[in-house]
């Protein structure tokens, strides 16, 4: 009972939020984005960030230090194909294939996210995420990594949450692009090139790395029943997994045509129409066999069958708790997103974020001190943990993330990490929360 023996436990970062080293590089969206005034909380930038990529040896020390067995990181598009396209960045390579063998040195398994919201804005420049070519660029790209690090590392994600990336990205406007309320007609097509570039970088993995092993890294925040009442269980799941014209942020938008090969009816009556013309044809290589269905879940929605037998959604009740971030606590959703979504895509279950911001300081003490942060992951971990023990394929956690880091459009404003780092000084100072997940990693969550 409990976890799997060879559970994977791990810390999880993106590219973007941690590297630094800017001048580096060519320009990412995020570059541009950064560079507009109004954009980002304190017109913080990724120039510097945590300076990853000059300190990376420290940071691996630091999870071998705590144990952290597993890490998932993300590649730089544009750090290692300046254009998107054509030319490769020798020096940008060296410093991923470095990592790798860095990691692999100190007993870490690598996890590589291919896209984790960095795209060249050469490639912006073209259409980005529009333009039709899209998926053959990211095979061209993901080819190159491929060859690169697929003898050493063996374990990929394709898309970290492609609703962020275009429903912020281009309908809300709050991530890089910065398009607002972008017209149907140009968001669904859009959809489907994300989709497609999927479809293109499992076939490059599966065709180039001997034994690899392919997920996607989507988001959606899990709809929670209001009680064990099956007709609340059944409202729960019909609500997770709507569609709505206009809503990125659905599970099913995304994961249905990966994982089921079709986009959900309802959005194809409404807006079918709008997706680019042939599209049923792009069918099979957007739907491919994964080896894990990975997600990102930190919040949920509470939901029950209303008296019509629709979903109906209960208002946070008066002083929910809430991180630092004011997205509010909800536990369970560690249980039920695991559960619904092992019973619709049949897939092994890996959880590639999770985590919480908190106001951390460095104590009087030179210690971080985040009981927060500790109960937060403790009530979230015996969830999924019931999860695992009530038959879902759960095979592991990342927590989000190893680093305090850029948070995107807040910048530094927000802390998620189990390590603080000083930005000034660049001091990192292990908080109370690694020290305890360490623990939990010793113990395989036994002694949760
Ligand atoms: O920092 C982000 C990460 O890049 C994507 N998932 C959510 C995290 C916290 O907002």
């Amino acid at each position: 009972m409990g976890f799997r023996e060879d559970f994977i436990w791990g810390a999880a970062t993106a590219s973007f939020q941690i590297e630094g080293a800017g001048d580096e590089r060519a320009d990412s969206i995020w570059d541009v984005m950064c560079r507009q005034p109004g954009r980002i909380y304190g017109g913080h930038d990724g120039r510097v960030a945590c300076d990853h990529v000059h300190r990376f040896r420290e940071d691996v020390a630091i999870m071998r230090e705590l144990g952290i067995r597993n890490y998932r990181f993300s590649i730089s598009w544009p750090r290692v194909m300046p254009q998107g396209t054509g030319e490769v960045d020798e020096k940008g390579l060296a410093f991923y294939s470095e990592l790798v063998d860095c990691l692999l040195e100190n007993g870490i398994r690598p996890f590589v996210t291919l896209y984790h919201w960095d795209l060249p804005q050469a490639l912006q420049l073209r259409g980005g995420w529009a333009n039709p070519d899209i998926p053959k660029w990211f095979a061209e790209y993901t080819k190159v990594v491929a060859r690169c690090f697929g003898d050493r590392v063996k374990d990929y994600l394709t898309l970290n949450e492609p609703q962020c990336f275009v429903g912020m990205g281009y309908h809300m406007g709050t991530s890089a692009p910065g398009m607002k309320n972008t017209p149907r007609e140009t968001m669904m097509p859009i959809v489907h090139h994300v989709l497609r570039a999927h479809g293109e970088a499992v076939r490059v993995l599966r065709e180039l790395v001997p034994g690899v092993r392919v997920g996607v890294a989507p988001c959606g925040d899990p709809r929670i029943p209001a009680s064990d009442d099956p007709r609340d269980i059944e409202a729960a799941r019909a609500a997770y997994f709507a569609c709505e014209p206009d809503e990125y942020f659905c599970v099913s938008l995304f994961s249905d045509p990966m994982m089921l090969g079709a986009y959900p009816d309802e959005l194809l009556m409404r807006c079918g129409h709008l997706l680019p013309r042939g599209f049923e044809r792009d069918m099979a290589l957007i739907h491919q066999p994964l080896d894990y269905y990975a997600q990102n879940i930190y919040n949920g929605r509470v939901c029950l069958c209303g008296a019509d037998g629709r979903p109906e959604y209960l208002p946070e009740p008066v002083g929910v708790p809430r991180t630092a971030a004011g997205w509010s606590i909800h536990p369970e959703a560690l249980y039920w997103g695991p559960r619904f979504l092992y019973e619709r895509y049949r897939t092994p279950i890996l959880i590639t974020e999770n985590g919480m911001s908190c106001h951390d300081v460095v104590s009087l003490d030179g210690q971080v001190h985040d009981p927060n942060r500790i109960d937060y992951m403790h009530r979230y971990l015996l969830a999924l943990r019931r999860a695992a023990e009530d038959g879902v394929d759960v095979r592991g956690y990342f927590a989000w993330s190893l680093l305090d880091n850029f948070e995107w459009s807040k910048g530094y404003s927000e802390r998620f990490g189990l390590v603080h780092v000083d930005y000034a000084t660049q001091k990192r100072t292990i908080k109370d929360s690694a020290r305890w997940y360490a623990g939990v990693i010793a113990e395989n969550g036994r002694t949760l």
